[in-house]
């Protein structure tokens, strides 16, 4: 399968894109504790060499924006919404496998943020020939829709394929265990929001 082939070759590479976080990141200042249990944070507009998504704006199973290109050297900044009792992850993902982490590849996890709320996670671009799929792991939102992509090509393994091959899978999405960030970015992880 060419596809696949493609996306296999591309992987050693991906592991170019080195997760991290850093915080507290520009944005809304700290809400009280009765704005934040009505209102998730946005995010900032994205500006020269930093880009802003939203995770989950208004409640929806979505990303804002969803698909996003970003030159090297881009740090890409996701917001995740403090809302209690829910959270969403950024899990790398495979083209040809949605809704599961990559395989590892050289001993290398894909980027996994782990469940999350109310936390900043970034990326730093350094390879932008390398299309990164994301998803976010919490029990069904992947299978409705709740994927993106950093510098996915127009055409081929486009993010609208990428969301076709998510919504696919659908209700018969497997249920993936949260183990938090992944281990090789825990040192990274920014501790001080929990
Ligand atoms: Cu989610």
């Amino acid at each position: 399968m060419f596809a696949s082939a493609f996306t296999l070759a591309l992987l050693p590479l991906l592991a170019a894109a080195n997760p991290q976080i850093y915080g507290p990141a520009p944005g809304p200042a700290p809400a009280t504790s009765a704005q934040a249990a009505a209102a998730a944070p946005s995010a900032p507009p994205s500006s020269s060499g930093q880009i802003n998504i939203d995770v989950a704006p208004g409640g929806n199973f979505v990303f804002s924006p969803a698909n996003v290109t970003a030159s090297n050297g881009t740090l890409v900044t996701f917001f995740f919404p403090d809302v209690a009792g829910v959270s969403h992850s950024i899990t790398q993902g495979d083209f040809s496998n949605p809704c599961q982490p990559i395989a590892a590849q050289n001993g290398q996890n894909g980027f996994d943020s782990g469940l999350q709320s109310g936390t900043q996670f970034t990326l730093n671009v350094t390879n932008d020939q390398i299309p990164i799929y994301f998803f976010c792991k919490f029990p069904t939102h992947c299978g409705l829709g709740m994927v993106g992509s950093i510098n996915a090509p127009s055409t081929g393994n486009t993010f609208d394929a990428w969301m076709s091959a998510a919504l696919k899978v659908g209700s018969s999405e497997q249920t993936l265990q949260d183990n938090g960030p992944s281990r090789h970015l825990q040192s990274d992880l920014n501790n001080d929001q929990q």
